[in-house]
């Protein structure tokens, strides 16, 4: 029998942890695999804010085959009585023989499960497929030590970094597979902000069409008047208005809804702001091959008048989407 390596089982984990991306508020995904002689007896993931961690799922699955089993788990097993009560107890209480956690836990209430597991006989391998898992969390890594949500500023230019024509025209740059892919962004937020100026030039619905049904709240800042009709208000997503256009404000009114991810679909105006700030963590830039010639670039007023006032990112992922470019920049390397 051809044994896989641990790769291939955490790669499994992550696969499951990620189905729940969006779903789980202010907790991470998480997925876990058990493997019994070389065959996955259990498996489960943490499927939404509340419910059962995915340890649990995996051993329920697994039931008498977890004991003497290897458990691939993505975070490490809590060790506290929150929501539910302490993975690492039902662990060692279903005999499972040794445990492969891809990182560890860095929520200071939850942690300290890898020294449960050790002080009670199990042998822990720690770090396959760290990069992937700490990327797929990255979001509640941030809002975990950062007390704020994680803010990806989503945009689509040409190749000259035009976002529309001198007329201010701008549907559509990117294509179709670059929309659909702004989709999954949008339903891995819980929060989608964006700007009246937007709102009423293109009408903008910011909802989630790819049949998860995931409902991140709209946010519209500004003071111009929206009319009742506005597409912003349509279906079930909630919508609220802040006229108040300091970031300050509108992380405090996101921090009490327990936004752990925000994207943002702005003008070339409050993108600048963000930035200056220092508040936009992710930036997703979709590039078609067009060219634009005259009209509003990806920023106005960045402030940045000379090389050393350059705002540097890191480049994490490159990738074609049909005959565009999307380029994820962070302003964190998440690469270890
Ligand atoms: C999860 N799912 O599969 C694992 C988690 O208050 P609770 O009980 O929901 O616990 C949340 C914390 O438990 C979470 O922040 C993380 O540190 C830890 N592990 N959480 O939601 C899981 N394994
Ligand atoms: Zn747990």
């Amino acid at each position: 029998m051809k044994l896989e390596p641990a790769e291939h089982w955490m790669g499994h984990a992550l696969d499951l942890a990620m189905l729940a991306l969006g779903r789980t508020g202010t907790n991470p995904v998480v997925g876990a695999v058990l493997v019994l002689d070389g065959v996955a007896v259990g498996e489960g993931h943490h499927e939404v804010l509340g419910g059962p961690h995915a340890e649990i799922n995996a051993l329920r699955q697994a039931g008498d085959a977890a004991r003497g089993s290897s458990l691939f788990v993505t975070l490490e097993p809590c060790a506290h009585y929150g929501r539910t009560a302490p993975c690492v107890d039902s662990i060692i209480d279903a005999g499972v023989k040794e445990v492969f956690i891809s990182v560890r836990d860095p929520n200071p209430v939850a942690t300290g499960g890898i020294s449960r597991l050790e002080e009670a006989g199990i042998l822990v391998h720690i770090g396959e497929l760290r990069e992937r898992a700490l990327w797929e969390n990255r979001a509640w890594r941030h809002w975990i030590s950062n007390s704020r949500p994680y803010l990806v500023w989503k945009v689509a230019a040409s190749i000259d970094g035009r976002i529309a024509a001198a007329d201010g025209s701008s549907q559509w740059i990117s294509g179709e597979q670059s929309r659909q892919d702004v989709q999954s962004i949008r339903g891995a937020s819980q929060a989608i902000i964006t700007g009246t100026g937007t709102v009423l030039r293109d009408d903008p619905e910011l909802s989630v069409r790819d049949g998860s049904n995931r409902t991140p709240l709209r946010v519209v800042v500004g003071n111009r008047h929206i009319p009742a009709d506005a597409k912003i208000f349509a279906g079930p997503q909630e919508t609220i208005i802040i006229k108040d256009h300091s970031p300050q404000a509108l992380i405090e009114e996101l921090n009490s809804r327990d936004v752990v991810q925000a994207m943002l679909e702005c003008g070339p105006r409050m993108a600048a702001r963000w930035i200056a700030d220092e508040l936009i963590d992710e930036i997703v830039v979709y590039t078609a091959p067009i060219l634009l010639g005259g009209g509003p670039s990806l920023f106005s007023d960045l402030e940045v008048t000379s090389i050393s006032d350059k705002r540097q990112f890191h480049l994490h992922d490159m990738r074609r989407f049909g005959s565009d470019v999307r380029a994820i920049y962070t302003t964190k390397s998440w690469e270890v």
